[in-house]
């Protein structure tokens, strides 16, 4: 397995918004920067670390008057959510849209609007790009990478594989699987299977069980891509009879405390961090917007790798 440099770097997410740091209050005119934030729901533990920290970043104290609407995994409520925002006239629009399509028409208004928007964890599809100012979050083609690199690091290439997949057409599947069949192909490595498991413990348990069903003992390791869909998954193996972590080898990504426990336990062999702590990068950039100076295109969190041993390292103080 490669450890990446980004891995090296650790699973801090560097402020890297032009030296934009720390808190501040309201801005120049003394007023608080109103923030509308749309956020996809709270499917995951990922999902709930994620909001906690917009939601720190984004308050009061630090400036922001923020307005949040969760969109309970409806992309047509999120697609509302904006548009309320764009109602109310708010300085600034933050959105973690749920799936890549859909968006022109309602990122079009808040254009219109002069309602610049500020795209945080997911990304929407090239076409769409000319309608927000920034992302903020993660390398999710990277993580479903070294996912693989330890996949192929540590199995023997005629191993069968069946996967769990994160939200049909949201970027982080798209790409979590790009990555993670990039590095695979050409080895002889069987996917017996792959199915989208919403990114829940309830849909990788109910997944995972109808893969036992159809594909019993021929499956050898599972690739889950997120914690909760493997913690899920690890609840079928176990009512099975089959042991999590031997008979079937499992791969995570996101990197929660849970699946950290898990790894310590060898239920889980190989956890992919995958940063939600972006709150405080997203203030930075939301804040240098209002205020008409530049920001990046992208700015993408470092993620890191844990076995066994480096989980023992981190849990104690781990903060997701
Ligand atoms: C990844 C994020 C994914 C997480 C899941 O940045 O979009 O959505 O991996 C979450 O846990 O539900």
């Amino acid at each position: 397995m490669t450890i990446t440099r980004r891995a090296m770097l650790g699973g801090t997410l560097g402020l890297v918004a032009g030296g934009l740091t720390g808190c501040a209050t309201a801005d120049a005119s003394g007023s608080l920067i109103s923030v509308g934030f749309a956020q996809t729901g709270a499917e995951s533990t990922w999902r709930a670390a994620n909001t906690a920290s917009l939601r720190k970043a984004l308050s009061r104290r630090n400036g922001f008057e923020l307005m949040f609407i969760d969109s309970q995994g409806r992309q047509e409520n999120e697609i509302a959510a904006v548009r309320s925002f764009v109602t109310r006239g708010v300085d600034v629009i933050v959105l973690a849209p749920m799936v890549e399509g859909g968006w022109r028409d309602v990122l079009e208004e808040a254009r219109q609007a002069h309602i610049p928007v500020v795209l945080e964890d997911r990304g929407i599809d090239a076409s769409g790009s000319s309608l927000y100012v920034s992302r903020v979050g993660d390398d999710f083609r990277h993580e479903g990478a070294l996912a693989a690199e330890w996949v192929v690091a540590t199995s023997d290439p005629a191993t069968r594989i069946v996967e769990l997949l994160g939200t049909t057409g949201s970027s982080a599947a798209l790409e979590r699987s790009a990555g993670f069949d990039e590095v695979i192909a050409g080895h002889g490595f069987t996917v017996l299977d792959a199915q989208d498991a919403g990114f829940t413990r309830a849909g990788g348990k109910e997944v995972m069980a109808a893969f036992l069903q159809k594909h019993g003992d021929d499956i050898q390791l599972l690739f889950a891509q997120n914690d909760d869909m493997g913690l899920g998954a690890i609840q079928a193996i176990r009512a099975a009879g089959l042991e999590p972590g031997h008979d079937i080898r499992i791969v995570t990504i996101d990197g929660t405390r849970d699946a950290l426990v898990e790894l310590i336990a060898g239920r889980l062999n190989h956890v992919v961090q995958c940063n939600p702590m972006l709150g405080p990068q997203v203030a930075s950039v939301v804040r240098a917007v209002h205020s008409g100076r530049p920001v990046k295109r992208e700015y993408i969190a470092t993620d890191r790798v844990f076995d066994t041993r480096a989980a023992k390292e981190v849990l104690a103080t781990w903060p997701y």
